[in-house]
């Protein structure tokens, strides 16, 4: 059997089996967002941490370190997501939403998944749209709000700390509403969808074996084996962009829409 046909033959079980899924969780990682231009982190060669040391910039030791370099570095990495447009994988996740009840649980920042209609999606990993004073104090701030300039981090308006991406770090806690939440859909679930994630990043990465050990059907969509392929029940290769729509029109097939 080819692998185009092998790729069928496990797409459609899938599907078949999503389709009459009673709650779906999907947990997203870079790779999702690869097609609308947006690097992933370790790819060799071509992933973020191939080419900078996530040591120097995505910490606060490192921030307050550099406050001027991480800004910089940060500042030129969202210009990019705010040039980037859902892909058709993002617009598949919206549209599964609308057939099945499911909740997205996404390790990226870029909000992708919300510009293309998806509506319940936890971010485990902070928002490259949402700043908060380095001691945390207040939040929520937007760009605009606290009028920062690409080359120096501004100053929080309310106490005059430094203001920083509403990011989470290396060696920084997850936020604890949204990991209980996502871990609780995750042992709750009968179908869990990993898309784009090499599964390589704690605590985050137990969202899905949470999943698989309480007993959900898993379903793995990468290019290229990942941390879930072996543990999952359908390994579809490929990228997302091209997998996830062929998964829901089959499921529309299958639920007669
Ligand atoms: C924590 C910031 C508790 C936001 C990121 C030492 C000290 C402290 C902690 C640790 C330590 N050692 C280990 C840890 C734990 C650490 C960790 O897991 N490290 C790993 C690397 C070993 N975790 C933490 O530090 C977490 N906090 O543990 O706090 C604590 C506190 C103190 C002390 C101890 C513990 C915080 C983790 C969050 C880090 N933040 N980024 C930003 O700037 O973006 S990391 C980064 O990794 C992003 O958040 C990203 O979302 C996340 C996961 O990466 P992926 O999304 O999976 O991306 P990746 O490139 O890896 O894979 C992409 C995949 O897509 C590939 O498989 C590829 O094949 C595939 N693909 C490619 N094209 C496509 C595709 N798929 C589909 N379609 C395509 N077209």
């Amino acid at each position: 059997m080819s692998g185009g046909d092998r790729l069928a033959t496990s797409l459609g079980a899938a599907a078949a089996r999503l389709a009459r899924a009673r709650r779906v969780v999907v947990y997203t990682g870079a790779g999702v967002s690869k097609e609308s231009g947006i690097s992933t982190f370790r790819e060799p060669g071509e992933g973020i941490w191939a080419r900078y040391d996530p040591m120097q910039l995505a910490t606060a030791e490192a921030y307050a370190r550099d406050p001027a370099f991480v800004w910089r570095w940060y500042m030129d990495r969202f210009g990019l997501i705010d040039q980037a447009a859902p892909n058709p994988g993002h617009h598949a996740l919206a549209a599964l939403e609308r057939l099945v009840s499911l909740t997205i649980v996404t390790q990226n920042i870029d909000g992708l998944h919300q510009r293309a209609g998806s509506h319940d999606v936890i971010e485990l990993h902070g928002s490259a749209h949402r700043y908060k004073c380095v001691g945390e104090r207040h939040t929520g701030f937007t760009l605009a709000d606290v009028s920062g300039s690409d080359e120096a981090p501004p100053r929080c308006p309310r106490c005059g700390d430094l203001i920083r991406p509403d990011v989470v770090w290396f060696g920084e806690t997850l936020p604890a509403a949204a990991l209980e939440r996502a871990l609780e859909l995750a042992s709750g679930c009968d179908v869990l969808i990993a898309v784009g994630t090499s599964g390589v990043v704690y605590p985050a990465a137990l969202v899905p074996v949470t999943a698989h050990q309480a007993g959900a059907a898993l379903i793995d969509v990468n290019p290229e084996p990942d941390a879930y392929a072996d543990m999952a029940d359908w390994f579809l290769q490929g990228p997302g962009g091209e997998v996830l729509p062929r998964l829901v029109d089959e499921v529309k097939r299958r639920r007669g829409v």
